[in-house]
């Protein structure tokens, strides 16, 4: 991990940590394997490897090489390509590797299931999951592998936006950090002569509880909700979401 002000190593832990809690708190030790609720933790732990502070969108407009590979290879998941690909290098070293002691079955498996879900921590596709996962939920079985494997992707994307189910003074922080990563990436942009969203524009006068607000209410609510529907005892998340929400609310009104 590299030194950003988000995309770090704490970043990493901080969803290893949280998905360690959605998986007791949602019982989901009784729906996913043992080997799978191991997969997911490991693969909080490189979801997110080598990110430089930039996002797809900034990959490929400024022609980076990681953005002309991913044009080329016509995969547009620029860095989730990349994490997958150093999350393997490492997992292929024998002094890294965790997997080492699963069998040629299970190893594909771990492998599989580790590669879906940092492919699925692609905001792009979040929609398409959430449908997906949402449309299933009235018969989700731990019996139907698909399901088991929506399930995990569920789970490790709502470790990546759990920031906003966290106490406030913890949410405002990550808020504050990410903010400043997507700043930095616009002063890039401005260099580049590329367009720079607003969100990423430290002089366009962002107010943080309007950007917090934004997000909770257009995608973490309907995430959330889903989530806690299906699996009981995450109640808690959707709760915090919505008291958070208050709070930034409240702050908007002085
Ligand atoms: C946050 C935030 O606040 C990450 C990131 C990402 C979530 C998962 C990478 C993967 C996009 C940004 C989400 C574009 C879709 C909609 C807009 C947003 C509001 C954003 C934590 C994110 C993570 O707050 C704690 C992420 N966003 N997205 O792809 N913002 C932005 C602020 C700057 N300040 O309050
Ligand atoms: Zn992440």
């Amino acid at each position: 991990y590299r030194n950003v002000p988000y995309h770090n190593f704490f970043h990493a832990v901080d969803a290893c940590q949280t998905i360690r809690t959605f998986i007791f708190d949602g019982k989901l030790q009784d729906f996913l394997t043992e080997l799978e609720c191991f997969v997911l933790l490991i693969t909080a732990l490189v979801h997110d490897l080598d990110h430089m502070g930039l996002n797809n969108s900034f990959h490929l407009k400024t022609d980076s090489p990681l953005g002309i590979l991913s044009s080329a290879s016509g995969n547009n998941s620029v860095l989730e390509v990349h994490h997958c690909n150093l999350a393997i290098e490492i997992l292929e070293d024998p002094k890294s590797n965790v997997f080492i002691g699963l069998d040629a079955g299970n190893a594909k498996l771990a492998y599989r299931g580790l590669i879906d879900c940092v492919l699925a921590t692609d905001m792009a596709r979040h929609n398409e999951l959430l449908e997906d996962f949402t449309k299933a939920t009235p018969t989700l079985s731990k019996d139907n592998a698909e399901h088991r494997t929506f399930a995990m992707k569920m789970v490790m994307k709502a470790a990546d936006i759990s920031n906003v189910t966290k106490p406030f003074a913890v949410s405002k922080k990550w808020a504050m950090a990410v903010t400043e990563e997507f700043y930095q990436q616009g002063d890039k942009e401005k260099a580049s002569g590329v367009d720079v969203l607003p969100m990423f524009d430290r002089s366009a006068n962002n107010e943080l509880a309007k950007g917090q607000i934004g997000f909770i209410n257009f995608i973490c609510i309907k995430y959330f909700t889903a989530i806690a529907t299906a699996f009981d005892g995450l109640q808690w998340t959707i709760e915090n979401v919505q008291s958070n929400l208050e709070r930034w609310k409240s702050e908007v009104a002085h």
